[in-house]
């Protein structure tokens, strides 16, 4: 029963990633990131160091779950695709912060973390 509602899940977020990427091009990030920010995922919430980002600024975001859970993390809004963390790993991933100012929710998405949220903003 969880396997099954696992793969269901795993299959809609490819297919909302095939979308996404195929609106746009930030696939082919240079090697080169900018500041890292360190990111905290435990049961149910999620921690940043900073949640301030520059129009189309390019982070190293280092995320760690640091809780008894897998989780995840991702912004459809805020263009980052699905990054699975699960118990007591750590992932880094260039992210490009959006290049139109506002407000956008990082988020865990698995079953049963609702609200498992942070918001983050891009201003100038
Ligand atoms: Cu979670």
């Amino acid at each position: 029963m969880r396997r099954n509602s696992r793969l269901l899940i795993a299959a809609s977020v490819a297919a909302a990633n095939a979308a996404l990427l195929a609106g746009c091009s930030q696939g082919a990030a240079p090697a080169s990131a900018g500041r890292q920010v360190r990111v905290t995922l435990s049961e149910y919430r999620i921690e940043a160091d900073s949640t301030s980002f520059k129009p189309g600024e390019k982070v190293r975001l280092i995320v760690e779950n640091k809780g008894r859970e897998d989780h995840e993390l991702e912004s459809d809004a805020g263009r980052l695709d699905e990054v699975k963390v699960p118990i007591g790993t750590t992932r880094t991933v260039t992210w490009t912060a959006p290049s139109k100012e506002g407000t956008y929710p990082l988020e865990c998405d698995m079953p049963g973390h609702t609200g498992m949220t942070i918001q983050f903003s891009v201003a100038p």
